[in-house]
């Protein structure tokens, strides 16, 4: 049985459809309803992350928890970004720890949004978060860090660039990941024997990528999708801010700026 959280949401849904379709037997929760019919096999419980018990109960007999749950932006503001983000992180965890299972968490491309796009990052980058949320990312890496080193439980933390059915602008020429990428990782993060405390760029194989090693020979997953095959059209498609041009996370490093100095500390 696998724990999917934030089913309701984007990601979680196209998650849910693909590997009911795999044969994984899946049990669904988010704060909202289900879209639609439940896939295959699945069941469904309406939960929110603050509700730790819930938690608990929902991921015994479970292998894996796939933690897509939570705030996705800068939008809400900290007190909330903090409460599903961090603390939800906690719940996850020691759900994963009391269960056994082992947590597959949505991390982001916001982790390290402030280094600039000519950098080709390898996993040992230092993070440069881009806002409370891109922070509150880092914090859910580094539980699973904490979690592995002091409980043995196993994590692969994903850090997803732009996933969505196809790039929409030419920043997603280096960020896009294919939802078929995205569920044949997932499969692979659940399935392989030994994880540890895994890290990787949750990108297609995109020749403009920003990111360079990381851990997926360990899981086994090679990404088979590249935004290339949009590049006409949309190499001219930039967003004008400067600082969001200048920088991997874009509008969400823009998103309230006010460093005075041409440049920002390297
Ligand atoms: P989404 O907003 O569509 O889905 C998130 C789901 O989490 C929602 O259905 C929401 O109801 C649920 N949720 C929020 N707070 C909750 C709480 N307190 N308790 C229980 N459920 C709660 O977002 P999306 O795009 O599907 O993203 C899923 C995950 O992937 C998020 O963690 C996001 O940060 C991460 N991610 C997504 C990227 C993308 O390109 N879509 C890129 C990088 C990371
Ligand atoms: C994210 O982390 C967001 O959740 C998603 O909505 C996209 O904006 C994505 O990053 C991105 O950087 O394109």
């Amino acid at each position: 049985m696998i724990l999917l959280t934030g089913a309701s949401g984007r990601l979680g849904a196209v998650l849910a459809r693909d590997l009911a379709v795999s044969g994984f037997a899946l049990r669904l929760t988010d704060l909202k309803p289900y879209p639609g019919a439940l896939p295959p096999g699945a069941e469904f419980e309406a939960a929110d992350l603050a509700d730790a018990d819930a938690f608990v109960r929902m991921a015994e007999g479970c292998r894996a928890i796939l933690h897509f749950g939570g705030i996705p932006n800068d939008n809400p503001g900290f007190a909330k970004i903090a409460a599903a983000n961090v603390t939800g992180m906690h719940t996850i965890y020691e759900a994963a720890r009391l269960s056994g299972a082992r947590v597959i968490f949505a991390s982001s491309n916001h982790t390290v949004g402030f280094h600039e796009r000519a950098q080709r990052l390898s996993i040992t980058e230092p993070t440069r978060p881009d806002g409370f949320y891109g922070l509150s990312k880092v914090y859910g890496e580094q539980m699973g860090r904490l979690y592995w080193d002091k409980h043995g439980v196993e994590s692969v933390n994903i850090r997803i660039g732009s996933c969505c059915p196809e790039p929409t602008d030419a920043r997603m020429l280096s960020t896009w990941l294919s939802p078929a990428d995205l569920a044949r990782l997932c499969a692979a993060a659940i399935s392989v024997p030994r994880t540890g405390w895994a890290l990787v760029w949750g990108a297609s194989a995109n020749p403009a990528t920003f990111w360079g090693e990381d851990d997926r020979a360990l899981i086994g997953w090679q990404p088979h999708d590249s935004a290339e095959r949009w590049r006409d059209a949309l190499a001219g498609k930039t967003n004008g801010d400067p600082v969001a041009e200048r920088f991997q996370g874009g509008v969400f490093a823009a998103r309230g700026y006010s460093q005075k100095s041409s440049e920002t500390a390297p």
